[in-house]
């Protein structure tokens, strides 16, 4: 059958709005290479995150992987497994060699209780993931890094929007990075940023995202060619205007979400975080086959049959990925084994009609033996 209802659905902007955006690049013919698009979405999103140092880059990936090499690790990088490939992709890319700590049954996030006991004089830095817009043990992770002198970047594709304790969340680490793929709660179509503390890390970013092109006639790094065009610019600036009524829509999904699952025996849903403003990224539910009475994979199965696109995000994890060829031991990470057994990733975005919600519900429940 064919699916009706998938597990996102981009936010986009009326079409004439974006099409008097993007007028002016039939004037100027100026496409890419840091343009006034590009110059006025930093400003706009310096503004909007709460941060002081904002950089755009083609996409989450590349903003990750960049700025891991504009710090000049080496050695080893502790990280988490339950998370997309890019995290764990950016570390091995980059030759660094990722540890994994186990993640917090509740939050998903970096279990910071076991974080030292991986420091090793090998480690260099901690890239930590707010997966699923959940927040992690910021306070914590800060304390622990400042104590041994790590590097702190924070993996924060799935949190635009959100603060902690009133502070946007690119605010926290050495640098968060920023998905805005198709896919999450704010796109430019493909994109991504970096927010930073140090003016010096962001100019070693802005070269290398630009072939590590220093000046007109000095090539100082080995960089990429990772810019944000004009038109993914021009996607975020009217995006921008509308993500905060985008996000109080899928805000009334999560809630309608929440009236049917809440409190049912043997299904976890997403933790509240009191102290996050949430940007509702995601609506991750984990099954416990042997109190709700039906596995993860059996909904999957039972909502594919009637054409809803659910997703195992994360599953599998990345430190069982064929790619590393059995290099890590996943049995040194069994809550986030355990939880990307079990969970799946319901649909939800803004104009998801609440009606279907009701109608996953009811299949889910009615999976139950
Ligand atoms: N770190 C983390 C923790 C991440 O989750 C990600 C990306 C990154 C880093 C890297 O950021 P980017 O380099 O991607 O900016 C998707 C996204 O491609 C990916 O951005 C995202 N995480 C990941 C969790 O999900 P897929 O393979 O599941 O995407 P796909 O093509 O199956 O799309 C999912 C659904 O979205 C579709 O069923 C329908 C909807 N969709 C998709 C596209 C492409 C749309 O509505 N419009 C679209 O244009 O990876």
């Amino acid at each position: 059958m064919k699916k009706r209802i998938l597990v996102t659905r981009s936010s986009m902007p009326p079409l004439e709005e974006f099409v008097d955006e993007i007028r002016e690049l039939w004037e100027t013919h100026w496409l890419t290479n840091m343009g006034p698009k590009h110059k006025l979405l930093q400003e706009e999103l310096c503004k909007y995150l709460g941060v002081e140092r904002i950089d755009l880059f083609t996409n989450g990936h590349m903003a990750i992987e960049l700025t891991l090499q504009a710090l000049n690790l080496q050695g080893e990088v502790i990280t988490t497994p339950f998370t997309f490939a890019s995290t764990t992709h950016a570390i091995v890319r980059n030759g660094l060699t990722p540890v994994f700590c186990d993640i917090d049954p509740v939050t998903y996030t970096m279990d910071t209780e076991k974080l030292e006991e991986l420091i090793t004089d090998r480690t260099c830095a901690i890239l930590p993931v707010h997966v699923y817009g959940n927040v992690c043990n910021v306070e914590e992770i800060e304390r622990i890094a400042r104590k041994h002198e790590l590097k702190v970047v924070y993996d924060a594709a799935h949190t635009f929007g959100e603060t902690y304790k009133g502070k946007g969340i690119g605010t926290f680490g050495d640098a968060s990075c920023f998905s805005f793929h198709a896919t999450k709660a704010f796109n430019t179509v493909e994109g991504g940023a970096v927010c930073f503390r140090d003016e010096k890390l962001g100019e070693i970013l802005y070269d290398l995202k630009n072939f590590g092109i220093h000046g007109p006639e000095e090539v100082s790094a080995v960089g990429a060619n990772a810019k944000m065009n004009e038109l993914c610019a021009a996607m975020g600036l009217c995006n921008l205007r509308h993500v905060d009524a985008e996000i109080a829509k899928r805000g009334k999904v999560v809630a309608r979400y929440r009236s049917h699952l809440e409190g049912v025996e043997g299904l976890q849903l997403n933790a509240v975080q009191p102290e996050v403003k949430p940007n509702h990224a995601y609506f991750p539910v984990v099954f416990e086959e042997e109190t709700f009475g039906a596995s993860r994979n059996e909904v999957f199965a039972a909502l594919a049959a009637a054409g809803i696109g659910a997703r195992k995000y994360f599953h599998p994890l990345t430190n069982t990925f064929s790619a590393f060829h059995g290099a890590y031991d996943v049995s040194k990470t069994p809550v986030a084994l355990h939880v990307s057994r079990r969970v799946l990733t319901l649909p939800l975005y803004a104009d998801l009609a609440l009606e279907d919600v009701d109608e996953i519900c009811g299949i889910i429940l009615g999976c139950r033996k």
